[in-house]
């Protein structure tokens, strides 16, 4: 009896301990404005990351790989990581020529940093000192300024938000990040702080009007802790229920949460090592990736990835059902760098003659393959031959019996597909073959 007691008692721990992490807004159901925001996301396609903040000055400090993580990489103490604000003076920031350049891109939003895990708010936050307008000599709230050219522009903004800190002293105890840096406070309760996050929180989806979302980080710096998210999302869902929740916790998607995030890999592959989920077949899903190899701006990062390149893995991330959420550290000054620049407005152009095959569209009847994807919107299946390498393409699970024409998306000239047992072969001649992404549309009946 009493070995059985035991027994019992340790379940219910192993158990507690166990959900503790997963359990999140149990029972939620999404606000019928929050179902259509979801589905805009998912028309949306591509946004533009922005990875700003103090850490920005420093430029990664000469080393390849290190931005916005400076603070903890270099062991930087609080004390002389707080002089940092002092120098941070954006006085190029123009927000309206942001705004222009993300919709000459193509994109329909921007997700921001409005706290990274150094813990320093880039808005005008009333609950600490350590802001952008209290700390810095430019005084200004940039995300206020960048919200109201968002709204005038009809962009959305969201916000990426830190639940990691190392700045806080009730960040307590530690994770498994940030141990170098050695004036962190040696005691904290854990619960202030994430009243302080939850108020912060609050401000950001008080005080500047209607958000996209909110796009968390850091969980899994204390993946054990309770971080109270049945509150916070309850909080943030209440204050706003259309705000889309996604989290980057690497895991399945908790209740509460609006759509799961992929970081630096297309949904299902990880390269990155720490992608090993499954994709939601509940949420919409957005993937996010680096220009160079860094978020935050960094001066010696010139391993630029190509046009081309990013086009395709858009191109792919959108055959997975995924947008593309597409990165760039601004610089000190508040300009964007000028090669993230060009190679956004090259993706616009492209988008220009090719969005059509894109905006508005959801994953296709086949997976990617090597040779590309597909995407399908209303009766229409638009496949995308991204790496063609001059032979006849197999496309299996395309429902040929349905199919009424198959044409090619620029000029509307007839397309070469034979219908086949399971589905249907491509012929491309080469004439026909673009250099970025061949597109056929098929007609289904
Ligand atoms: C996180 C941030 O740490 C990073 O600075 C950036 O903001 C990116 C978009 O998101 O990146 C992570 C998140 C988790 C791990 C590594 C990097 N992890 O679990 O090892």
């Amino acid at each position: 009896m009493r070995k059985e007691l035991i027994r019992l008692t340790v379940l219910v721990l192993f158990a507690a301990i166990t959900f503790k992490g997963t359990m999140a807004q149990e029972g939620y159901v999404p606000a019928p404005e929050n179902l259509d925001n979801r589905e805009w996301f998912q028309d949306a396609k591509f946004g533009l990351f922005v990875h700003w903040g103090v850490y920005s000055i420093m430029g990664g400090g000469g080393d390849q790989g290190i931005a916005e993580w400076i603070m903890e990489r270099k062991s930087i103490p609080i004390v002389q990581y707080e002089k940092l604000p002092g120098f941070f003076n954006p006085t190029q920031f123009d927000p309206a020529e942001w705004v222009s350049m993300v919709k000459k891109a193509g994109m329909k939003y921007i997700t921001i940093t409005s706290k990274h895990h150094d813990g320093f708010a880039m808005y005008d936050s009333k609950v600490s000192d350590y802001n952008i307008v209290d700390a810095t000599p430019y005084g200004k709230d940039v995300i206020g300024m960048l919200k109201e050219e968002c709204d005038r522009q009809g962009i959305r903004l969201f916000f990426y938000h830190s639940q990691l800190d190392w700045h806080h002293p009730d960040y307590f105890p530690h994770g498994r990040t940030g141990q170098g840096i050695a004036d962190r406070s040696q005691s904290g309760d854990f619960n202030a702080y994430i009243d302080y996050m939850n108020t912060q929180l609050t401000e950001l989806l008080t005080q500047y009007g209607e958000i996209g979302g909110i796009w968390f980080d850091g969980m899994w710096d204390k993946p054990d802790a309770d971080w109270r998210l049945e509150e916070t999302y309850a909080l943030i869902h209440g204050l706003q229920p259309g705000a889309l929740i996604g989290s980057n916790h690497h895991k399945m998607p908790f209740p509460g949460e609006d759509f799961m995030m992929f970081e630096r890999d297309l949904p299902g592959e990880n390269t990155m090592g720490f992608n090993n989920t499954g994709i939601s077949e509940e949420v919409p899903l957005e993937m996010c990736e680096t220009m160079n190899g860094s978020w935050g701006f960094n001066i010696i990062d010139q391993n630029y990835k190509s046009v081309k390149q990013l086009i395709h893995t858009m191109v792919r991330a959108a055959g997975y059902g995924a947008n593309f959420l597409l990165n760039t550290g601004p610089m000190p000054n508040g300009r964007i760098q000028p090669e993230n620049v060009d190679t956004l407005m090259a993706i616009g152009n492209w988008l220009e003659t090719y969005g059509g095959a894109l905006y508005g569209t959801r994953k296709g009847p086949v997976r990617p393959q090597e040779w590309g994807a597909t995407v399908v919107k209303g009766n229409e299946i638009y496949i995308h031959v991204l790496d063609h390498r001059g032979r006849d393409i197999e496309i299996r699970g395309i429902p040929s019996d349905r199919l009424r024409s198959a044409v090619y998306f620029d000029d509307g000239s007839r397309a070469d597909v034979k219908r086949s047992e399971e589905g249907i072969t491509l012929s491309i001649p080469k004439r026909k073959v673009k250099p970025i992404d061949t597109i056929i549309v098929l007609t289904l009946m």
